[in-house]
């Protein structure tokens, strides 16, 4: 029985409405009544939070009304657990998702102000550190645009990723502060707030009616204090929530302490309570083995799972219908501490037995891997956990029991495999591997493209797809066309609009219509000035920050993602040092102008990460210098990469650089958001490049280099790379100029380790994949002299993105994972 009873027929208010009148006289009243501002002295900053208290008023019915409705319908809820929610800027998106932008647009002008300043000042809300925290965001979007109930559940970071600044082009790290102005898309749940514990004991107790249970005594509480964000769909379809968790103390000064002289120690339970939430860790693909980061998960975990379930019980008053009402999608294994906390919910706190227990837990949870990098999968010391979560420790331990004996029973596992699938890791210190307590404790375990699913069944879950061969399946990456494409493209957006009529608006794959106008030269023509306007912004962009001049004439080379070894940024460089070689040993030759962007954070205690990007400057400074360059080549690196960033660079792109090393990237998102914009691949045969590869026929992208099976082969060999550098002069005479200074003329030994690596492992395959990038540069040079050409392989690319859509990866989480009916649209 419910325990509450639900008001379905509440009265509700009138909705608002959407004239332009209506807006500019509720900016108005909001900057008045609400922010407490006179007109006369109002700053940009109020101007914004009254434009969003307004524009936000137009989607509470809507909210609510979604909420209602599954209430009423009883559908079952999807709970995307995410440590990382990269949202960016949400003002425009609201705006255009619920078709508001023009009138606003207008409202504001009639008040004298500039909706467009308004947009730039809005905080980047950089909740997440790259493509996972990226893709948790798209999934959120499309979640509502297909009408899925949907909560995404996460921190309220106090402090996003780290600000990046130059200081003679090394990376500095300085604090992000988002809510500096206050949050104005946030609503504050005090109601909902939760207990959360940490440390203690496991004490027996035996019930009144002799059962057995054990009870976990923390010592130490705190509170999950919920804050709640609308996130609406295309055409305003639905608005889900998103829920993030802000750490609060249970007393928030210690009056005892306080009165007894001791001011510091009074407020002690709080600083450490609120430590939790306050910063996000800034690394992408190492894991955090601190304390403070288990700690993050455990609490952000737990409060979900007690929100989930109580919302179950208020709706449905049992919990055997959990799975039927409820999934749990786990972004990465950051959560995966979450399966053992819902066993504790179900038998310790809900006395079902352990067996049923189990059943119903794999009914709820699935798994989302985003990497194989040894370095980023997860595990904990065992005896941190059992300081930090003893009764959690013990349930990791049954539930490993079981697995272990339906391993070697049913499956016949032989030693070595036993301790493959084991939920502890013996080596060197025990630790608890939270992929293998994901894997086991879910019904569905899915890679992000289809290769790298593939490599997740051979490498490290081989021996558990042995054990349930059923439960791994593939869910390539998708992001979200609206704001991939329509909002961050107007202009590209009218054109096809024009061309091919709205449809694609709605169904992104109807774009598929621009095939038939890719030979055409007034189509060609057009879609190049519009690129050609997105490239003059970018210029000015990179004038305005860098004092550097690029003409937009040049074609742009683009490389913007998180800095690490196994994304190569190295290669593109070196490939940029070669070019520079050959422009002023050749200067005779018909070269292609070029402006290679960079951009993209290095986690902070990353060296070698930092000083790529510092000899991204370096060679940046000498080349765009060097007047026997005469202009044709530039090299610049813009700071600070972020989502608002990437929505004024992606568009501008003509060449999108996704150079992993084969096998290494698990998907790539960047790379599909560059292709809805009509820019051409220059990759690898890695993550979902394949799948593009597939999408967009082969001549339509610029593969090259070594597979996944080579550069296995060579890695299992320990095969030298000096062959490959002995055998081409370009790469030697390259890496030579770099290892001896010929561009830190200050520090000429800075660059030595770092190139001399690659003489020595060349564990990226840097060296062995040089010529084969350089031959697809070159190739991409001579397809750019044939305009017609290039223009027609752009237009082909947006035409073939509607698979990288986050709406059809979402369609397939829906269906294959979450056992949900989409309504056909
Ligand atoms: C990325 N992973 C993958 N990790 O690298 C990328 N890691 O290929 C893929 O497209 C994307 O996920 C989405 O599936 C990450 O972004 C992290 O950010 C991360 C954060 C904390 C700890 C480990």
């Amino acid at each position: 029985m419910p325990q509450k009873p639900i008001v379905y027929d509440a009265p509700t208010p009138e909705p608002r409405a959407v004239t332009v009148e209506a807006l500019q006289a509720e900016i108005l009243e909001k900057l008045t009544y609400s922010i407490g501002k006179d007109p006369i002295v109002a700053r940009r900053h109020d101007w914004l939070a009254a434009t969003i208290y307004a524009v936000r008023d137009r989607i509470m019915d809507r909210w609510m009304e979604s909420s209602r409705d599954t209430w009423r319908t009883s559908n079952k809820r999807v709970y995307y657990l995410s440590l990382e929610f990269l949202i960016g800027r949400l003002m425009r998106d609201a705006m255009s998702n619920v078709g508001l932008m023009d009138t606003v647009r207008e409202a504001l002008n009639n008040l004298n102000v500039e909706l467009d300043d308004l947009i730039d000042l809005e905080p980047d809300a950089a909740l997440g550190n790259g493509g996972l925290g990226r893709l948790a965001a798209c999934f959120m979007e499309s979640m509502s645009t297909l009408q899925i109930p949907a909560y995404g559940y996460g921190i309220r970071y106090a402090h996003g990723l780290f600000r990046q600044e130059m200081s003679e082009g090394w990376q500095v790290e300085l604090p992000e502060d988002w809510l500096a102005h206050g949050n104005p898309w946030e609503f504050e749940r005090r109601e909902s707030a939760y207990e959360i514990g940490f440390g203690g004991h496991v004490e027996p107790v035996t019930d009144p009616d002799g059962t057995l249970r054990q009870e976990w005594r923390p010592n130490d509480h705190l509170l999950a204090v919920a804050y709640d964000t609308p996130i609406v769909g295309w055409r305003g379809a639905r608005v889900n929530t998103l829920r993030l968790w802000s750490a609060q103390p249970i007393d928030p000064i210690l009056l005892d302490k306080f009165n007894s002289g001791d001011h510091i120690g009074a407020l002690e339970e709080s600083s450490r309570a609120e430590a939790i939430t306050r910063v996000l860790y800034p690394a992408d693909a190492t894991v955090a083995g601190q304390e403070l980061r288990l700690r993050q998960e455990f609490f952000f975990s737990s409060a979900s799972l007690q929100d989930i379930v109580r919302r179950h019980l208020q709706q449905y008053g049992d919990l055997g219908s959990l799975p039927d009402k409820v999934a749990v999608q786990l972004n990465d294994t950051h959560p995966a501490i979450a399966i053992a906390e819902m066993m504790r919910i179900l038998v310790d706190l809900n006395g079902m037995r352990w067996a049923e227990a189990w059943k119903l837990t794999r009914g709820v949870f699935s798994y989302t891997n985003h990497t194989l990098l040894p370095e980023a999968l997860e595990s904990w010391p065992v005896a941190l956990l059992e300081r930090l979560l003893p009764r959690h420790m013990q349930i990791i331990y049954a539930i490993n029991a079981d697995v272990l004996t339906e391993a070697r029973q049913r499956a016949k596992f032989d030693d070595q495999q036993i301790a493959n699938v084991s939920l502890i890791d013996e080596h060197g210190g025990r630790r608890v591997r939270m992929g293998q307590l994901a894997f086991v404790g879910s019904h569905s375990i899915n890679g992000v493209s289809a290769l790298h699913t593939e490599l997740m069944k051979q490498t490290v879950f081989a021996d558990l797809h042995k054990l349930y061969p059923e439960r791994i399946n593939n869910k390539t990456n998708g992001i979200t066309p609206r704001r991939w494409l329509m909002q961050c493209n107007p202009g590209l957006t009218r054109l096809i609009t024009e061309r091919i009529g709205p449809d694609f608006l709605d169904d992104i794959d109807k774009l598929r219509g621009l095939d038939a106008h890719a030979d055409d030269p007034t189509f060609q023509e057009q879609f190049a000035r519009v690129k050609t306007v997105k490239k003059a912004r970018l210029a000015k962009l990179i004038k305005d920050r860098l004092g550097v001049t690029v003409s937009e004439g040049a074609l742009f080379d683009v490389q913007i993602k998180r800095i690490h070894e196994y994304k190569r940024q190295l290669l593109n460089i070196i490939q940029a040092v070669a070019a520079y070689d050959e422009i002023r040993a050749h200067p005779e030759k018909d070269w292609v102008p070029r402006v290679k962007v960079f951009a993209g954070k290095a986690a902070p205690s990353y060296w070698n990460a930092k000083l790529i990007i510092k000899l991204i400057n370096d060679v940046g400074k000498v080349i765009n210098n060097d007047p026997a360059v005469r202009g044709l080549l530039k090299v610049v690196f813009l700071p600070n990469y972020n989502v608002s960033v990437a929505e004024i660079i992606v568009p501008a792109a003509d060449l999108s650089e996704q150079i992993s090393t084969a096998g290494m990237e698990a998907s790539g998102t960047g790379n599909m958001k560059f292709m809805a914009n009509g820019a051409i691949t220059i990759g690898t045969m890695d993550g979902a490049n394949v799948e593009m590869h597939k999408e967009v026929g082969a001549d339509n992208i610029v593969i090259f280099g070594l597979s996944t099976e080579q550069v296995a082969e060579k890695r299992a060999k320990s095969e030298v790379p000096r062959a490959a550098i002995d055998r081409s002069p370009r790469l030697k005479e390259a890496l030579d100029s770099i290892a001896s200074g010929v561009f830190s003329p200050d520090d000429p030994n800075r660059y030595r380790d770092l190139i001399g690596g690659l003489y020595d492992h060349d564990w990226f395959m840097v060296a062995r994949d040089f010529d084969s990038y350089s031959a697809a540069q070159r190739q991409v040079d001579a397809l750019w002299l044939d305009r017609a050409r290039w223009n027609r392989m752009a237009i082909h690319n947006t035409a073939r993105v509607g698979f990288f859509s986050s709406d059809r990866t979402i369609r397939q989480y829906a269906e294959d994972i979450w056992g949900l009916a989409i309504a056909n649209q």
